[in-house]
């Protein structure tokens, strides 16, 4: 994973979501009055009317995010960078081009398989992913470990409200997510180079975490495909390469999962990834990071400023090592 030089967008190359949104028949997003803004679990910011994304603006179907910024100030990164400059490996490793590729995207399926070391093992659609735990808005950030970051408002829920329905077992340590696998519409899937299906993992405590989130929407919005629709993760706190995008399985399992990018770069990527301004990437530094949007670079913040709610996580572990 290198960054490539950003290019600036231009407002035709944006995502025509209203066209999106009619194909794919979505149900409106639903559920963002009142407690919302409230219900935030990083808190703290300016509960006032939030602008609507530029690209969105024009949707009959849209509702706005209802935080401007972050819990720290920072503003949101446009809607319009948010969905042109994207990893999602499965379409191309080219970040400019994958909105193009996924703009007919319809994963395999659209409904979720949550099993493994569970005791109630249940197929989620969509409709049950959106009505059964409720729609909150999260902003967070976003820090990939190529060295950029962006502020996203996420739609969605905490993936702790899904594991309590389907009740893990004692035997349970950890939780496997895996991505649609589709070669037919994700087109470098023919790449052998890779071991796909994308795949990542989280421990326990991790998954159980309040930060931790499912995401079906952005910006008041659907979840277009180069963002992970129809359900993706958003770990604000790890590089953004463990939010895995267009999760079709979530298993219960009891060892370690091997993730997509262990097993394509051990030395580099490891399960852990916690954002670590103090551990290097093997290859380029982690001490700062170029914000979409912003000219100079910022530093970065240990757990991508969530250090707070959770170092508590990592107690007596070595964060070097267990990298
Ligand atoms: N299935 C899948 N999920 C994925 C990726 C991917 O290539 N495939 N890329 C990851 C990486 S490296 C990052 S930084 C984030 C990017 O999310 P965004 O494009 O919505 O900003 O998605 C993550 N999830
Ligand atoms: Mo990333």
């Amino acid at each position: 994973m290198i960054d490539k030089p950003y290019a600036k967008i231009s407002s035709s190359q944006i995502t025509p979501l209203d066209v999106y949104l009619s194909r794919r028949k979505f149900l409106k997003v639903a559920a963002m009055g009142a407690g919302a803004a409230a219900l935030s679990a990083c808190g703290g910011s300016s509960p006032a009317e939030a602008t609507p994304p530029a690209a969105a603006a024009s949707t009959a179907q849209a509702s706005s995010p209802k935080s401007p910024t972050d819990e720290l100030g920072d503003k949101l990164t446009a809607f319009g960078d948010a969905t042109n400059y994207n990893n999602f490996y499965e379409f191309t490793e080219t970040k400019e081009a994958v909105a193009s590729l996924a703009k007919n995207f319809s994963p395999n399926t659209w409904s979720v398989s949550v099993g493994g070391l569970v005791n109630k093992p249940r197929v989620f659609d969509l409709d049950d992913l959106r009505k059964l735990f409720g729609q909150e808005e999260r902003v967070y950030r976003l820090r990939c470990v190529e060295g950029w970051s962006m502020v996203i408002p996420w739609l969605g829920f905490a993936l702790n409200k899904l594991l309590a329905m389907v009740e893990p077992t004692s035997a349970g340590k950890f939780v496997r997510f895996e991505t649609s696998s589709d070669p037919k519409q994700f087109p470098n899937m023919g790449n052998r180079f890779y071991p796909w299906p994308y795949v990542e993992g989280l421990r326990m405590d991790e998954a159980m975490h309040d930060l931790t989130f499912l995401a079906t929407g952005m910006y008041g919005l659907p979840l277009p495909g180069q963002s992970g629709a129809p359900v993706r993760l958003a770990v604000p706190w790890k590089y953004g390469f463990k939010s895995a995008k267009s999760i079709v399985k979530i298993d219960v399992v009891d060892a370690m999962p091997q993730s997509f990018w262990m097993k394509t770069g051990p030395s580099e990527y490891g399960f852990y990834s916690n954002v670590n301004p103090e551990v290097p990437h093997p290859r380029w530094s982690q001490a700062t990071e170029r914000r979409i949007g912003e000219l100079s670079r910022r530093r970065t913040t240990k757990f991508n400023g969530y250090e707070a709610q959770v170092a508590g996580l990592y107690t007596g572990q070595d964060l070097r090592k267990d990298f």
